[in-house]
């Protein structure tokens, strides 16, 4: 027999996986391409799939993980063994923490040489480095699996709650041949990989009883119910009850911010006031400060609705869990609520109205502010004006000032389209998170970064670059983690270099770099830039001394007890 036809028969692990990928719909690989998978990318790109190249894994990384949270598909990175899967390892457990669905495939090094320990190129046991931070962890030690390996991981990051997902390919296995036949048959396409969980009715049945004994009801709505794209059905249940609701930080949008109903303009009202909080996908932990003392009452009472049954009285006793899917869940509330179901009082929706008008005319003094340098507050304003009549813009958002401010002056009035730190609160997804949003929308994006924030991932403004992607960074320099250090002063461990110029960065790879100090360049380099979808970064320089430490979170530094 010739070779060639004796080749005809057989494929390889590199193509098993592009086929297994392919068959189960996932169409985009985030990436750093090296030993031993830069054939298996470019065999992907070839096969059709589309490839983006990262600068480092972990922005890769965070880009997959967003993509899965905006997808409902697992976000796929692909890194080489060792130090590259480590860089990927930060994005997959911040995958995990916030429930996003990604799989994180890399490459490994000859499993009887790390084993022993004997000193390979890139040598670490990275199935067990994997596993604390993975919500699993698989390896594929022979061709004939590729198909099963990959339908585990695709299953494991989309069922119950997401998360991310490691699947380790040894070299070995991605280099051997395996006849066509016994190929095709391997692989499997995963029918119904996020299956709806309805609760049980009666779970529903206590909720609403709960309900109904609520004068002060709540919604809190958290990114499991953005995540969950049942935006229709939590619309219909806040509408036809008249319950206020929050949104949390990544959940702006599933109902706008400007709704009637939005409590977010008095929050610690809300929630100190509350009697009965109804959580739909959103935890109780320290975001919520733990559900407890002094921003909570003891008295509140909860329904929970979670996917995750283990999440329910983790930090305050859940009197109505309700565990299912929240699309199921809420259409579950809707079919089984009666009118009289819920009653909530006129005296809590006059005093909310009240709260929230205070805080807004305090709010607006302090955006219509004229100062000079600008400060957080009157560099948003702008923002927010430019941002207003174009809710298709994605806004990612890092940094301790910058995030706090931007969180509350720039409002999301269409569902998912808020990105930031989340759960961890981590620096660097912004320019991972910013690539992926405008890959899979085809929208803009305006990135509002901390110039701290920014630093982490800065370098990926070449790949913004690369795939001409229409993302705006605006970098908030006050020169420092938080603020500034004074004029003249040696660094201080929170102090960057003043007037640093970034936007100069972006010019380097032929991006458009904007340098602003006052509102009105702000606006009109916004507005510009927006205009061209082409990747841009405007250096906003602010007051160096308007932030303050850590943000709204400072009471979480430790205090020393000598202090006392
Ligand atoms: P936030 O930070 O916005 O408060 P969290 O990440 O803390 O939100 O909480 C999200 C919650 O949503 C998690 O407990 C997760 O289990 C849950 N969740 C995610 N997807 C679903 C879903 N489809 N149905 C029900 N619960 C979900
Ligand atoms: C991976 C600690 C929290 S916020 C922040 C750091 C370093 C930067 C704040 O400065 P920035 O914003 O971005 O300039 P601003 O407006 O307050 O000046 N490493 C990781 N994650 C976190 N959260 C940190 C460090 C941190
Ligand atoms: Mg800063």
């Amino acid at each position: 027999m010739a070779s060639s036809e004796w080749r005809e028969e057989l494929t390889d692990g590199f193509h098993l996986v592009v086929d297994a990928l392919k068959l189960n719909g996932l169409d985009t690989i985030y990436g750093v391409a090296g030993i031993p998978i830069t054939d298996l990318a470019r065999l992907a790109q070839a096969e059709g799939m589309r490839y983006f190249g990262f600068r480092h894994e972990q922005s890769a990384g965070h880009a997959a993980s967003i993509a899965g949270y905006l997808t409902q598909k697992p976000g796929i990175c692909l890194t080489v063994s060792g130090p590259g899967f480590l860089n990927g390892l930060v994005a997959l457990a911040n995958a995990t923490t916030n429930g996003f669905p990604m799989i994180l495939l890399s490459g490994s090094s000859d499993r009887a040489i790390v084993d022993l320990q004997q000193g390979d190129y890139e040598e670490l046991d990275q199935l067990n480095a994997a596993k604390p931070f993975a919500k699993a962890a698989f390896r594929i030690n022979n061709p004939e699996d590729i198909g099963l390996g990959v339908a585990r991981a695709i299953r494991a990051a989309l069922s119950g709650r997401p998360g991310g997902v490691y699947l380790d390919l040894t070299a070995k296995v991605l280099g051997a041949a395996l006849d066509l036949e016994t190929a095709r048959k391997s692989l499997i396409k995963v029918v119904d990989p996020s299956p709806l969980q309805p609760p049980s009715p009666s779970s529903v049945i206590r909720a609403l009883n709960l309900l109904k004994k609520a004068k002060r009801p709540l919604i809190i709505l958290g990114k499991g119910a953005a995540y969950a794209q049942a935006d229709e059905e939590i619309r219909t249940f806040i509408e036809s009850t008249g319950i206020p609701f929050l949104p949390m930080s990544m959940a702006k949008g599933i109902l706008p911010d400007t709704h009637p109903l939005c409590s977010a303009a008095a929050r610690s009202h809300v929630i100190g006031q509350a009697d009965v909080v109804i959580l739909i996908g959103a935890r109780l932990n320290w975001l919520l400060s733990h559900g407890k003392k002094p921003l909570w009452s003891e008295t509140t009472q909860y329904v929970q609705i979670d996917i995750q049954a283990m999440e329910m009285d983790s930090n305050r006793p859940i009197q109505a869990p309700v565990v299912g899917d929240i699309k199921s869940s809420v259409q579950a509330f809707l079919e089984a609520l009666e009118s009289q179901n819920v009653q909530v009082s006129r005296e809590w929706l006059e005093g909310i109205a009240q709260k929230k008008q205070k805080n807004i005319e305090k709010m607006a003094a302090r955006l219509n502010a004229d100062v000079s340098p600008m400060n957080f507050s009157t560099a948003l304003r702008a923002i927010r004006e430019v941002l207003a009549d174009k809710p298709d813009v994605y806004v990612v958002n890092e940094g301790a000032n910058t995030l706090d401010f931007a969180r509350n002056i720039i409002d999301m009035s269409q569902p998912r389209k808020r990105l930031d730190t989340g759960t961890w609160g981590i620096m660097g997804i912004g320019m991972g998170y910013a690539a992926a949003a405008a890959v899979e929308s085809g929208s803009s994006v305006v990135a509002i970064e901390g110039d701290s924030a920014f630093g982490f991932d800065g370098m990926e403004i070449e790949t913004l670059c690369r795939y001409h992607l229409p993302v705006v960074s605006v970098v908030f320099n006050n020169g420092g983690i938080y603020r500034g250090d004074p004029e003249g002063s040696a660094p201080s461990p929170t102090g960057l270099l003043a007037d640093a110029r970034y936007d100069k960065l972006i010019e380097a790879f032929g991006g458009k770099g904007y340098f602003v100090r006052d509102p009105m360049s702000l606006s009109t380099a916004l507005e510009e830039a927006l205009e061209s979808r082409q990747p841009a970064l405007i250096n906003c320089v602010i007051d160096k001394t308007a932030g303050t430490e850590s943000g709204h979170i400072q009471g979480l530094n430790p205090k020393s007890a000598l202090h006392k």
